[in-house]
């Protein structure tokens, strides 16, 4: 993958990012597909979104990638970062893999022989059940593709199959390290651990086929993570012949008195939602869109972001580590119907989709927040077990993170019992309300979430904001003017940072502007088809209200230093 240090150093790993060959085969049944037959009459970029290209804009249908690559005789493993938004795999004509759910991460494996193998996606951006997860109501649109990399590693008879680190403790510069192994038989093998190029560990082990191996090592030299000082550490593990190598840093997150802390310090989050989207490009991230977001969020003076409304790209989370920006990291969701909710289909995808997220981004230093289901029936009464469902997976993953989900009306909630920290969406001063009745309505949500007796639970403001067409004003300073929502987020950030500590974080809805959904009832909404409640258009491009939050943001953390 696109990261900034090398997973491995033994096992042999080939990206496969560039150009693939390409057909849109459209409205065909995948089942009807013979695969040895597809003519490819087009080139496509991997990573790349088909459908954000111009010949290919606005379609939905099922598309076919092929690439031919040399392999060595053994057992090879494909790693997609992500394909939008369902997938057949086939390797030399064989089905090795199906796969639905865009943003995660998933493999595909296959014995094979020395020579050139053919490699075959068959790639689906429409809506319908194979894909539960996906919904074309969603508030954006859903680009369609192998939309992140693609690596092809070479297997041994050991393999290295996850790596987790987790702070045991800050102070005593402690951490505990997980190995997840699978092997062709039981062996003996050596295991070596070096920390930050020092060699901490050196035994031999015993394997079965699939186990675990947990060890606590002892870092004297590694200095804690913080925004402010976002020191990170790299653990390379050796088993047998294969390796793994991960980046992590050490601190801890807990609430305490409603706030969130980190490494015992009380922190107050400001930031911003980020979508991972682009005219030009979609759901891929270029490495020059993702250096640019994070200096935009560190120029703004964000210590925060949430990455809405699915799991992030590994590099952007590897720079947010490096740039010290705190992260919430969610699954895919938004404003699913109560029916879907309950489906057992959909929860299932959820759960899968979940481990995913998690097994590719748990050594985040920066993600301090497990999310789920964006504005989702937490209202309902058959929402409770479903969240407490998916919660409490999250919990059993990672126990070392707080878990949270933004919900569409707190009010109305069903489900702030289930979290660490209650996340709350709001939009006084746009879809209800005028100017004057932010701070109330901030208060009120503060007030209800107490009167619940959840005083104790930090409380984060995940979603506020409004509408600015890039470059429009008039002289009475309306609505979808750059000036209104200015002059909102102003109010907004104003009120928090000025003495409502009961809210402990912030999130604006939202960086950049992005492309919706084509469906109508929401397009018509949206002026240009986009939702342009950015602080910067979709092309980067600041607006007013960018300057206005810069000023508090920055003040904000320049009193605090
Ligand atoms: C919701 C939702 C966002 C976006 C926003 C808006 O809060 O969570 O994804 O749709 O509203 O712009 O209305």
């Amino acid at each position: 993958m696109a990261r900034r240090f090398a997973t491995h150093e033994r096992r042999e790993v080939a990206a496969l990012d560039g150009i693939w060959d390409f057909t849109f085969l459209g409205e065909v049944d995948p089942d009807a597909v013979e695969v040895d037959r597809i003519e490819f009459d087009a080139l496509m970029a991997v990573p790349g979104c088909f459908d954000a290209t111009p010949v290919y804009a606005g379609e939905r249908g099922l598309a076919a990638y092929r690439i031919r690559t040399g392999v060595a005789a053994g057992r090879q493993r494909l790693v997609f970062d992500g394909v939008q938004h369902w997938c057949r795999v086939f390797w030399n004509g064989e089905l090795v893999r199906e796969h639905a759910g865009g943003f995660s991460r998933f493999t595909a494996e296959s014995e094979a022989d020395a020579g050139t193998a053919e490699i075959v996606v068959l790639v689906d951006n429409r809506f319908d059940e194979r894909s539960p997860l996906h919904m074309e109501h969603f508030d954006w649109y859903a680009y369609g593709g192998i939309s992140r990399s693609v690596e092809l590693h070479r297997l041994g008879p050991v393999r290295v199959e996850g790596l987790r680190i987790a702070t045991a403790s800050t102070a005593d510069r402690r951490v505990s390290v997980r190995i997840d192994y699978t092997a062709d038989a039981p062996a003996s093998v050596p295991l070596e651990i070096e920390c930050d190029g020092r060699a901490v560990l050196a035994e031999t082990v015993a394997l079965d086929t699939t186990g675990t191996l947990e060890r606590v090592l002892e870092l004297p030299w590694a200095a804690p993570w913080s925004p402010e000082e976002p020191n990170l550490s790299t653990v390379s593990v050796s088993l047998g012949e294969d390796d793994l190598r991960e980046r992590f840093g050490l601190r801890e997150v807990r609430t305490e008195a409603g706030r969130i802390t980190l490494n015992g310090e009380p922190v107050t989050l400001l930031g911003v939602n980020r979508h991972e989207a682009h005219p030009q490009f979609g759901h891929t991230q270029p490495e020059a869109l993702l250096v640019n977001d994070v200096q935009q969020l560190k120029d703004l003076g964000c210590n925060f972001v949430r990455g809405s409304h699915y799991p992030l790209d590994p590099l952007f989370l590897d720079l947010c580590d490096e740039a010290g920006v705190l992260v919430w990291c969610e699954s895919i969701g938004w404003q699913y119907p109560v029916e879907h909710l309950t489906d057992p289909a959909f929860i299932d995808a959820q759960l899968e989709h979940i481990g995913e997220m998690v097994a590719a981004s748990q050594n985040h230093p920066s993600i301090i927040l497990w999310g789920i289901l964006n504005e989702c029936p937490s209202w309902s009464d058959e929402g409770h077990p479903v969240y407490a469902r998916l919660l409490g997976r999250l919990r059993e993953l990672d126990p070392d993170r707080l878990v949270t989900y933004a919900s569409i009306n707190a009010h109305d909630d069903k489900c702030f019992d289930l979290v660490d920290v209650v996340g709350a969406n709001a939009y006084p001063g746009w879809y209800y309300g005028d100017l004057p009745d932010i701070p109330g309505e901030l208060d009120r949500i503060s007030a209800h979430v107490d009167a619940l007796g959840f005083a104790d639970k930090p409380l984060v403001i995940s979603e506020i904001g409004a509408g600015a067409v890039p470059g429009w004003n008039d002289s009475h300073g309306s609505l979808w003017t750059e000036d209104y929502q200015a002059r909102h987020l102003d109010t907004v950030v104003g009120h928090l940072l000025g003495g409502q500590d009961r809210i402990s974080g912030l999130a604006i809805w939202v960086l950049g502007d992005f492309k919706t959904t084509e469906l109508r009832r929401m397009a018509l909404t949206r002026p240009r088809g986009v939702n342009d409640k950015g602080l910067i258009d979709e092309y980067r491009r600041p607006k007013q209200a960018y300057r206005v939050v810069q000023g508090h943001f920055r003040g904000r953390l320049d009193r605090k230093a």
